[in-house]
């Protein structure tokens, strides 16, 4: 008989042998508009048993990778700072151990805490960002520390020219001029990630991957708080994220699935989809 252990479908790898970490991060304490990403991670491994551990897409098994799945953090939900903390403990830890710690938000501040940590062990970070949204606000309604100001934050940490972004359809006008000089920013599209990973690959250099799942169109992935018409499609996702793994990527997360706000069950079981490819490509 085992224990009753509630871990993504495949991730039962003991801590010691696996070579991929899942964290949950059960927060949407800076959220703007519709509440729920706090739920994304537990409903996504209730809802990862009506998938395959099989990928047709990449002949790969999840039963063949080692992937421990420590849980979701009990993070404070009054305090951003606090919770960062944490999670950026936790990220840190994995990191020393050698292994990739891969998050699950919640909402997007939580990839904050996780680069911290990173650029702590990897000075020379990149940042590969998958997103509707520009997440460039210096403040939202005064708070430096929202999920619309999470990369403006991370660009603090690793400067000029280390943050590639794909996909962007949504920002005020000043991040949009923020992004010219500070970031690679592609709007609307996967165009020019190719070479962008082709360049990391032939340096060697670090890349932290964050994927927004709300860069998916909305008629597929309509769970999520601030959905933005316009978006890519599953199969588009899947071929960028395969591309990025083949870089040096050292981190990742998943996040702002917000289940309930998809009666369906649709956006879940997308978002499974996306974290099971996502662990069968970074594995490899
Ligand atoms: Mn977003």
């Amino acid at each position: 008989m085992k224990p009753n252990v509630d871990n993504f479908i495949g991730c039962d790898s003991d801590y010691a042998a696996a070579k991929i970490v899942l964290y949950g991060a059960p927060f949407d304490s800076t959220t703007s508009f519709r509440p729920g990403a706090r739920f994304g991670p537990a409903s996504m491994r209730h809802e990862s048993f009506g998938l395959e551990t099989y990928s047709p897409y990449q002949d790969a098994d999840l039963t063949d990778c080692a992937v421990f799945d420590s849980g979701d953090m009990e993070l404070c939900f009054g305090s951003s700072e606090a919770a960062l903390a944490d999670i950026e403990a936790r990220a840190a830890e994995i990191l020393a151990d050698g292994k990739l710690p891969l998050l699950l938000g919640g909402e997007h501040l939580v990839t904050l805490g996780a680069v911290r940590a990173a650029v702590k062990k990897y000075p020379n970070l990149h940042i590969i960002h998958f997103d509707a949204h520009a997440d460039l606000r210096d403040n939202y309604l005064g708070a430096k520390l929202s999920h619309a100001c999470v990369i403006r934050r991370c660009h603090e940490l690793v400067g000029d020219g280390r943050i590639h972004q794909f996909c962007i359809r949504s920002g005020e006008r000043e991040e949009f001029a923020f992004a010219k000089e500070h970031t690679q920013m592609q709007k609307f599209t996967f165009d020019g990630l190719e070479e962008t990973v082709a360049q990391l690959k032939a340096d060697g250099t670090p890349v932290y991957f964050t994927i927004d799942l709300d860069c998916l169109d909305p008629a597929v992935f309509a769970g999520t708080g601030t959905p933005e018409a316009g978006g890519v499609s599953f199969v588009q996702l899947l071929a960028a994220l395969r591309c990025v793994c083949t870089a040096n990527v050292i981190g990742a997360d998943v996040n702002e699935l917000a289940p309930m706000l998809d009666a369906s069950g649709v956006s879940t079981a997308t978002a499974c989809k996306v974290l099971r490819e996502l662990l069968l490509a970074l594995h490899k």
